[in-house]
């Protein structure tokens, strides 16, 4: 049913968000947030040239972050997932820019931190992959929902960046 609601609303906003208006949900995990590693992520968001529409520091409920992962639900990893992203407060953010999306996930690395090149987030930062400091959405559509899930409208900000006309 959540599902369902979130599926509508992102389909509404979709057309809003392509091109240079796309968006991508980006967490520093708790792990991350322990670690200090929050000011050097958004600084690598920044110095790509992506505009931050919305921050907030968060303890997510169980509820959020079984919807969050709700696609992982048979894994045998997923109970352990859960109480991993709800051991303490996580940086939740949406980034926008074009590609965002696929920009993001190629910052991030890969899922395994093993497998991820030196330079990418994991690749710098991580070893493990129960311990891997930061998520990305993985797809547009992904995106939509997991911001829906994450942030109010009004927690979403529009803002003109002095920089754009630099970068596009
Ligand atoms: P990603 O976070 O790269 O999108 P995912 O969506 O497949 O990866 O999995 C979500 C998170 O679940 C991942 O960041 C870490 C955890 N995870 C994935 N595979 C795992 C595994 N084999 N063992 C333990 N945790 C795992
Ligand atoms: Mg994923």
């Amino acid at each position: 049913m959540i599902c369902l609601f979130l599926t509508i609303i992102s389909y509404i906003f979709q057309s809003g968000w392509t091109g240079v208006n796309e968006r991508t949900f980006i967490a520093v995990k708790p792990d991350g947030v322990q670690r200090k590693l929050v000011g050097e992520i958004v600084r690598r968001f920044e110095k790509k040239g992506f505009k931050l529409v919305g921050l907030k520091l968060v303890r997510a409920s169980e509820d959020i972050l079984r919807e969050h992962y709700w696609d992982l639900r048979t894994k045998p990893f997923y109970n352990r997932l859960i109480s991993y992203m709800s051991s303490g407060p996580v940086v939740a953010m949406v980034w926008q820019g074009l590609e965002v999306v696929k920009t993001a996930r190629k910052m991030l690395g890969e899922t395994n931190p093993a497998e991820s090149l030196p330079g990418t987030i994991r690749g710098d930062f991580c070893v493990e992959v129960g311990k891997n400091v930061i998520h990305g959405s993985d797809s547009v559509e992904s995106a939509q929902r997991e911001i829906s899930l994450w942030f109010g409208p009004k927690e979403l900000h529009r803002w003109k960046s002095s920089s754009s006309q630099w970068i596009y």
